[in-house]
């Protein structure tokens, strides 16, 4: 059994996306971040950084949601959340998992956390130089689709393109968002239609793509 610390949309999405598509048993705790719940003490203790995802695996807190996504494919192999270990696709799919953990969220994180960066709000040269570099990671990703997809891995889709589409969602309020491209849009189109998406949106109340 699981237990995933949780905010609604926030990057605990992949991981709740994760469990859900292999079907596991879990429970849901809800960190509402608005009332500043990730800094209450009994969650640091979970999450000593005082973010969310935690998922408590086996009695013990885990955080960073592209090392859970990467545990639960280990841990859950029959759900095809990544391909098989050793095979040229998990290179794929590793590489492709920490592009968008290492490149593309932190960019967001600045994005959405001005403070971060030194300032209650971004000046204008800081938010146009961030708005470029999510942008340029789109177009790349796009290029990639637009050859070899219309998964990340090609025919098959795998855990990668929840993150990316979690990634994707979180540019829908951004001057020109995620889908204005039109291989990721269509990436996009299919992870919003698989019943994981669906139920998610149920489960934690979402109703914006
Ligand atoms: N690298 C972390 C980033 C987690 C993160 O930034 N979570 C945000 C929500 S998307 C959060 O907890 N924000 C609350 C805060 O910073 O106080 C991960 O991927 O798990």
């Amino acid at each position: 059994m699981y237990t995933l610390y949780y905010s609604p949309g926030s990057a605990s999405m992949v991981v709740h996306l994760a469990l859900l598509e292999i079907g596991t048993p879990y429970r849901l705790e809800l960190v509402d971040l608005s009332a500043g719940a990730q800094r209450d003490p009994r969650y640091l203790k979970l999450h000593p950084h005082g973010l969310v995802p935690t998922l408590v695996v086996d009695g013990a807190p885990v955080t960073e949601s592209a090392a859970l996504l990467m545990l639960l494919a280990e841990r859950h192999p029959e759900a095809h959340l990544a391909p098989a270990p050793g095979s040229p696709a998990r290179a794929s799919w590793y590489q492709w998992v920490l592009y968008l953990a290492n490149t593309v969220a932190p960019t967001f994180r600045f994005w959405f956390y001005p403070p971060e960066l030194g300032a209650p709000e971004h000046p204008a040269p800081v938010r146009e130089a961030l708005q470029s570099k999510i942008e340029s990671a789109w177009g790349r990703v796009d290029t990639h689709l637009g050859a070899n997809g219309p998964h990340l891995l090609g025919g098959e889709f795998s855990g990668a393109d929840l993150y990316l589409t979690m990634l994707m969602r979180w540019s829908r309020k951004m001057p020109r968002p995620a889908t204005e491209w039109p291989a990721l849009r269509h990436l996009a189109d299919r992870v919003r239609a698989r019943a994981s998406w669906k139920r998610l949106y149920e489960l934690e109340g979402l109703t914006e793509w």
